[in-house]
């Protein structure tokens, strides 16, 4: 799709509750998607590639820790700024911001909240410049949506740690630089590793044959008696709240990047309709069509309202798991369902790529599966709610 003609929809002028600085980082974001993400991805997404010249560009404007103070490189904005780049990002593609949503919330995080400040200083600016790459590596073969189960573990010997096991489906495993490990100590105690890649007995396997996430790059993580540094360790926090809380963030910013996606597909679907003639008609001119576009608009604006509810609870640190769960899970199945009905809207043209429908179609597949199931942030609300966990 080399011709972006995407406008934005704010029905209930959202917009107003943003400041300045907000709208300057999303319209900039916005720009530069238009520029260089549109024009690329849908050959890109069928060649199964990641676009990796497009790495510089998102450090150059601050897709890489916008969260992350100025003083570690990153860019010192609030988690408004952070999810509205991530709105505008994903309305490219959200193969894309799964590369920034890993790099800052689930790499950049830990570092930041959980590192020494050696780690910090020797990570963080190299990371938000876009010269290392990273990973997050919590999902094994057999432990998914119950990541507490994990395998994978590390031994003190003396001088390092020897750490062995595996990772499955990580994002931007086969062309991370550096991979934020969750593994356990002998104890049994979940912490976090840093390891670099070149480290002997390090892998990283690409994951083929996927009909989501296509232009995002996915593999394992393989570990076969690697010598870690002891100074790679996190000493910030163990337990699986560590992670869970890098989760938080990454949730937090999926919850805004799928209202990018159904903006897109809205937007689609919109100008598509009132440009297709059928019964010597436009297709809006049909109440079975404007059904489907004022459900559509209807659900985005609820989900704006919600992310941005949740935007101004994060800046107060005063978001919860189970909130961020919520918008997480609503928005995710909110672009779902704006991509199927605007699919349907462009008839046989909604299944070519020369509409970026279907690929978003597919690519929210992935969405509404990692970073915790629908089923899980299901599960977390009703824990809330009941205080009763109905996870085991
Ligand atoms: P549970 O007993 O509830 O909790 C264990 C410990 O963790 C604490 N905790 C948290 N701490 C900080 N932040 C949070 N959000 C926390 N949630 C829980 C909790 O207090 C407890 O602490 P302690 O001191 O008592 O030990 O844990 P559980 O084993 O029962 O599991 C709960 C459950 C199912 C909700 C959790 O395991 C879960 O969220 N599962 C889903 C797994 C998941 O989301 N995996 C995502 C992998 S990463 C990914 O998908 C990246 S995709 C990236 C991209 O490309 O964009
Ligand atoms: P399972 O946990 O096996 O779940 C299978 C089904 O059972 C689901 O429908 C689930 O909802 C349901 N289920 C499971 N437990 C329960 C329960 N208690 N009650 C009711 N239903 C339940 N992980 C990382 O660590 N890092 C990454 O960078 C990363 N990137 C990813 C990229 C892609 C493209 C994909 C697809 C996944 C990625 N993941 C990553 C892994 C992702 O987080 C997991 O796929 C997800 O957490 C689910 O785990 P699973 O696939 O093992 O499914």
């Amino acid at each position: 799709m080399s011709n972006d003609l995407f406008q934005s929809h704010d029905y209930y002028l959202v917009d107003e509750l943003l400041s300045e600085e907000h709208i300057l980082v999303r319209n900039t974001t916005r720009e530069w998607v238009k520029r260089e993400v549109t024009p690329i991805i849908e050959e890109y997404a069928q060649r199964a590639e990641f676009p990796a010249h497009l790495r510089k560009g998102l450090a150059e404007i601050g897709a890489y820790g916008p969260f992350i103070p100025q003083e570690y490189g990153g860019a010192g904005l609030d988690y408004i700024s952070y999810g509205l780049m991530m709105q505008e990002i994903e309305r490219g593609d959200s193969g894309i911001r799964s590369t920034c949503s890993v790099q800052s919330s689930l790499v950049m995080f830990p570092i930041y909240k959980y590192g020494s400040e050696e780690q910090k200083r020797k990570y963080l600016p190299r990371l938000a410049s876009g010269e290392l790459l990273g990973a997050f590596g919590l999902t094994e073969p057999n432990y998914g949506s119950n990541p507490g189960g994990m395998v994978t573990h590390f031994k003190d010997m003396g001088d390092h740690y020897l750490l062995n096991g595996s990772k499955m489906w990580i994002s931007n495993a086969p062309i991370c630089d550096i991979a934020i490990v969750w593994a356990k100590n002998e104890e049994g105690r979940i912490h976090g590793l840093i390891v670099e890649r070149g480290m002997e007995g390090f892998s990283t396997p690409e994951t083929k044959n996927k009909w989501s996430l296509r232009a995002s790059s996915t593999g394992e993580l393989v570990f076969d008696n690697v010598r870690v540094p002891k100074e790679n360790l996190l000493p910030g926090r163990s337990g699986l709240g560590a992670p869970l809380s890098c989760l938080d963030s990454a949730r937090y910013g999926i919850a805004w990047g799928a209202i990018g996606v159904a903006l897109d597909c809205y937007d689609t679907a919109l100008r598509y309709a009132k440009q297709r003639i059928q019964f010597d008609k436009p297709i809006a001119a049909f109440q079975l069509q404007q059904k489907k576009l004022a459900e559509m608009i209807t659900e985005i604006t609820k989900a704006q309202l919600l992310a941005w509810r949740l935007g101004t609870l994060r800046n107060e640190d005063r978001a919860t798991t189970a909130q961020i769960s919520m918008a997480k899970r609503n928005n995710v199945e909110m672009a779902l369902r704006v991509a199927r009905e605007a699919r349907q809207i462009l008839g046989g043209m909604g299944i070519t790529g020369d509409y970026p429908i279907m690929r978003h179609m597919m690519n929210l597949e992935s969405v509404i599966t990692y970073e915790g199931t629908h089923d899980i942030h299901l599960l977390i609300t009703g824990a809330d709610i009941t205080g009763i966990p109905a996870f085991k």
